[in-house]
């Protein structure tokens, strides 16, 4: 049994030490979820896997590591911060391996990557924080959606600068992750109330900004992110409300760039009805898609810990960080 739920705080985040299969597991199921954590915890488990993997050569071992991030990253299809992360590991390993790294060097290579995507990522979180809180007023009423570690360091940081704010989190059907939040903020001491997600239009008339997280940006600066988060810009655009995506670099789509379309990931009828319910009304047909896209015009603007970024910069800021695909490229030999 693996207790990942008591990570309430990304500072002092410790993921207990997996297998990759259990990790793979972990991921699919949830047990660990939000778009900058998977990445962390796929880091750890692909980390803790290099640094005891055994192989006779280089070419064995480096292919061992391949395959365990290739294992990782198919957890989840749609937040890239998945494949990102597992590819900025990878993109150290092979950087040895392909200088001719002996096992050793390829091993101290991986485990070094891993820590620094860890620390980075940790580190993001924080900056996001900074950056986001500066743009939030004292006495905002916000809206939330989700659980986002990104969004509630934002949030979490005007209460620290004493903003005074008042924040309504949506609970976020199917799987109810806005009563995270809401637990997380309100322990954290700010002012939260719950809502349910169909109520979020009632209250985005007294809103002065929406702040949701993000699992994937598109080229054209188009956000991915939870179910209905595209229902809270809506609204948003509608009620003249500022809408503000806290997100990390990592969550830039890069193969948007060449035209490919996000996968938008579709999870079991049972996280939305009941398998009594189901059972007892076999004519009715389900679906649970989990992401929704939001369009770039309902945004305005990204905060990343590079800074604010609107819509409109995001292809640029894609070029710019464009070499962290680079690891995309290694796949194991089958
Ligand atoms: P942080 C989550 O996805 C939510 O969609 C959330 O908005 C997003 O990841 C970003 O979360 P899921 O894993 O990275 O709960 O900001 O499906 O924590």
């Amino acid at each position: 049994m693996i207790h990942v739920e008591t990570l309430k705080d990304a500072h002092k985040e410790e993921f207990p030490k997996v297998s990759v299969d259990e990790a793979y597991d972990t991921l699919k199921s949830m047990k660990v979820h939000g778009a900058g954590r998977i990445a962390r915890f796929a880091a750890h488990a692909l980390r803790d896997y290099a640094a005891e993997a055994k192989a006779r050569n280089s070419r064995d071992y480096w292919n061992l590591v391949l395959r365990a991030g290739e294992k990782l990253r198919s957890a989840r299809p749609t937040a890239v911060s998945l494949p990102n992360g597992v590819n900025y590991v990878l993109y150290g390993g092979r950087k040895s391996f392909e200088s001719g790294g002996s096992v050793e060097d390829i091993r101290t290579a991986t485990v070094n990557t891993a820590n620094d995507f860890i620390t980075s990522s940790i580190d993001a979180v924080r900056q996001i924080g900074e950056i986001g809180a500066r743009r939030v007023k004292n006495g905002d009423v916000i809206i939330t959606h989700c659980n986002s570690e990104a969004a509630m360091s934002v949030l979490k940081k005007a209460y620290d600068m004493g903003k005074g704010i008042k924040v309504y989190c949506d609970e976020t059907r199917p799987k109810f992750q806005g009563h995270k939040t809401a637990a997380a903020l309100a322990a954290y001491g700010l002012d939260v109330t719950l809502i349910c997600d169909s109520a979020c239009r009632v209250y985005m008339s007294n809103a002065d900004r929406a702040v949701v997280g993000c699992d994937a940006i598109a080229v054209n600066g188009a956000l991915v992110n939870k179910i209905g988060t595209s229902q809270v810009a809506t609204m948003a655009h509608e009620a003249r409300v500022n809408f503000m995506v806290a997100a990390e670099t990592y969550k830039l789509d890069f193969k948007t760039l060449s035209g490919e379309l996000v996968d938008i990931e579709e999870r079991e009828h049972t996280e939305i009805a009941a398998k009594e319910w189901i059972a007892q009304n076999p004519k009715v047909k389900f679906s649970n898609p989990v992401f929704d896209v939001t369009p770039p015009e309902y945004i305005d603007f990204y905060v990343t810990e590079k800074g604010i970024v609107p819509p409109g910069g995001i292809f640029s800021l894609m070029k710019e960080l464009y070499q962290y695909t680079e690891g995309a490229q290694a796949r194991p030999e089958h």
